[in-house]
Parts: structure tokens; C-alpha cells; sequence
């Protein structure tokens, strides 16, 4: 049997439902997910098996035009990804259509892509009478030579095993590059922080998502079995210290549960999770936080 294994990036723009679409292909929720843009950061691999074909596809945060040195590197990190693929597939949410921003990432393809197959994924067709699908997939495929495109609905699973199948095809001819059983390659201790900034996202409001990082400090693992996690969340204001707290700590404590719950449900054990806040007013132009959240620091020059 020839067995085919190679890079599936996916790109679009911030909240077009990338994360959700690679955890729809890995079966296992690899990448958070969240109703805001820009929840995605760094780049984060999952693993598919189809047949005898693996489909290592890459997350990519969302491509939007940057203002921060952390948007910079974010968008810096989701191109390079793209870079890397054999296959690149777009997505565009299919209620919003060839937005300005759908445009942008449509000229950028042009030079970025030269030499790759690229194919066209419309996201979110639950969300659309089908009768619209026709004319934006015509738009699109004026606009950018799409190799293929199809319609899909990354949440309710629509035309994911179609996408699947072709790209199964698409892979090189290769030894597989990942255990058979392994899902992602990121490390516990970043994908716990992850978990944690997904609650903190859906948790707090405006700017305040944008404006935190969070850390895996200390991973104990103990005698009994469970594991005493300690993370830090690195604020740049006081006053944001305090919206993260809530009144008696509230606020912090409802997403330390939330975090926790999903922890030990990935884990499939018992997780002490201590989090604690930092007020830390560089830590956007720090280095060292964007080594932890696996971007390039250069790349936000
Ligand atoms: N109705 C509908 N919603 C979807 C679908 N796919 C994703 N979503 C929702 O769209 C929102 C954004 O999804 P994400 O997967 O976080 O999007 P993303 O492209 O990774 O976003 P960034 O990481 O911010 O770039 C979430 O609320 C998802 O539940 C879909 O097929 N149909
Ligand atoms: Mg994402």
C-alpha cells in the first residue's frame, strides 16, 4: 500500500471557522474555538488519518490587517504557515460573502501561493439559502483560481468528509510523519494555557481577550495520579487585574472551573488548576511571551 502524508494549511479571516474545522477533521478539540476574532494565535497542527493517507493540517491564526506588534505576528505566523502546505484551503463564511478582507487575502494568494494548490472551502452554509452559494462560488473563482471549491459547515460536519477525501488524494506519496494515534503536536502545558484563554475569552469583554496572554508555569504531576497545574495571566493594567478577578474573585473562579472541567476532560483525570493574574504593562513588546505563545517575536517588527 503507498502510504501519503503531507501539510494542509488553513487559512481566512479571523473567525471564519478554521479551529473549528481542524477539530472537526482531527475528531478531538485540538485548537479553541470562540464566537470573537481573533482567538487563534499561533499555529497549531492537528493530525487526520484517512485511509492510508495523514493529513497534518495547520491552524492558522486569522488574516486580517495588523496594528499591534502581536496582530503583526500573528499574521506573520498565519502566512508562513501557508508557506509550509502542500494544500492550502481558504475559508470564507459563506453568509458574509467576498468581504474587503476576503479580497485582501485574495491578492496576497497571488504572490504567496505561486506553486501550491490552493482550494476554496465556503464555511457556514447552515447559516445560507443555497441558492446564494452559486454566485459567491462564481465571484470567488473569478477572482483567484480556485483548484476545487466546496461547501461546507465546519460546526454541523456538511461536506467535511468530501474535503477530507479529496485532500487524502492531494497529500504526497510518504511515510506518515506522526504516530498513527497522535491528534496534535503541541505541548500539555500550552495547550492547558490555551483552554484557560478560551474561558477568559468568552468570559470578558472588548478589548480584554486581546489584551492577556496566559502561561503554564509549574506542571506537577503527583503520587495520587492528578496533576497540580499552575498558570499565570499576564495583564498590562491594573484595572484589568481587577475586571479579571470580579467582585470576591468571582469572575477568575468561574473560569478556573470552566478551564479545570476541560482539562480533566482531555486528560481523562483529576487536574488541580491554580491560575494566578500579573499586571505586566511591557508584556506585548516581551520576547519571551511570544516564544510561550509560539510566534516569532521578529516577525512583529
Ligand atoms: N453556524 C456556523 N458557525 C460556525 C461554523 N463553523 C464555525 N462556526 C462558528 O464560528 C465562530 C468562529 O469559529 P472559529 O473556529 O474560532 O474561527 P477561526 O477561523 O478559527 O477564528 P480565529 O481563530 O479568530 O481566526 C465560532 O463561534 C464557531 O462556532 C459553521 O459551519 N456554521
Ligand atoms: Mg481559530
Amino acid at each position: 500500500m503507498t502510504t501519503r502524508a503531507g501539510f494542509t494549511a488553513l487559512i481566512g479571516e479571523p473567525n471564519a471557522g478554521k479551529s473549528t474545522l481542524l477539530n472537526k477533521m482531527v475528531g478531538a478539540k485540538v485548537s479553541i474555538v470562540t464566537h470573537k476574532v481573533q482567538t487563534t494565535r499561533a499555529r497549531i497542527r492537528g493530525v487526520a488519518m484517512a485511509g492510508e493517507s495523514q493529513i497534518v493540517f495547520v491552524d492558522t491564526p486569522g488574516l486580517f490587517r495588523p496594528r499591534r506588534r502581536l496582530d503583526r505576528a500573528m499574521v506573520a505566523a498565519a502566512w508562513g504557515g501557508a508557506a509550509d502546505a502542500d494544500v492550502i484551503v481558504l475559508l470564507i463564511e459563506a453568509h458574509r460573502g467576498k468581504t474587503d478582507g476576503v479580497d485582501t487575502i485574495l491578492t496576497s494568494l497571488g504572490e504567496k501561493a505561486v506553486g501550491r494548490r490552493v482550494v476554496l472551502a465556503i464555511n457556514k452554509i447552515d447559516r445560507v439559502e443555497a441558492a446564494s452559494l452559486l454566485k459567491l462560488t462564481e465571484d470567488m473563482n473569478a477572482a483567484y483560481p480556485f483548484e476545487r471549491t466546496f461547501m461546507i459547515s465546519a460546526e454541523k460536519g456538511y461536506g467535511v468528509e468530501d474535503l477530507r477525501d479529496w485532500l487524502a488524494e492531494a497529500m504526497p506519496e510518504g511515510p506518515w510523519l506522526y504516530p498513527e494515534d497522535q491528534i496534535a503536536d503541541l505541548p500539555m502545558r500550552m495547550i492547558a494555557a490555551e483552554i484557560t484563554r478560551e474561558k477568559l475569552t468568552l468570559r470578558l469583554h472588548e478589548e480584554l481577550p486581546y489584551q492577556l496572554t496566559v502561561e503554564t508555569e509549574h506542571w506537577n504531576e503527583r503520587e495520587d495520579g492528578t496533576a497540580r497545574i499552575d498558570q499565570v495571566v499576564y495583564v498590562a493594567r491594573d484595572g484589568h487585574k481587577g475586571i479579571l478577578l470580579g467582585k470576591g474573585g468571582e469572575t477568575i473562579k468561574a473560569v478556573s472551573k470552566a478551564a479545570r472541567a476541560e482539562l480533566e476532560e482531555f486528560m481523562g483525570r483529576r487536574v488541580h488548576l491554580f491560575l494566578q493574574v500579573k499586571v505586566r504593562p511591557n508584556w506585548l513588546e516581551e520576547a519571551e511571551r511570544y516564544s510561550e505563545m509560539g510566534l516569532d517575536f521578529r516577525d512583529g517588527n
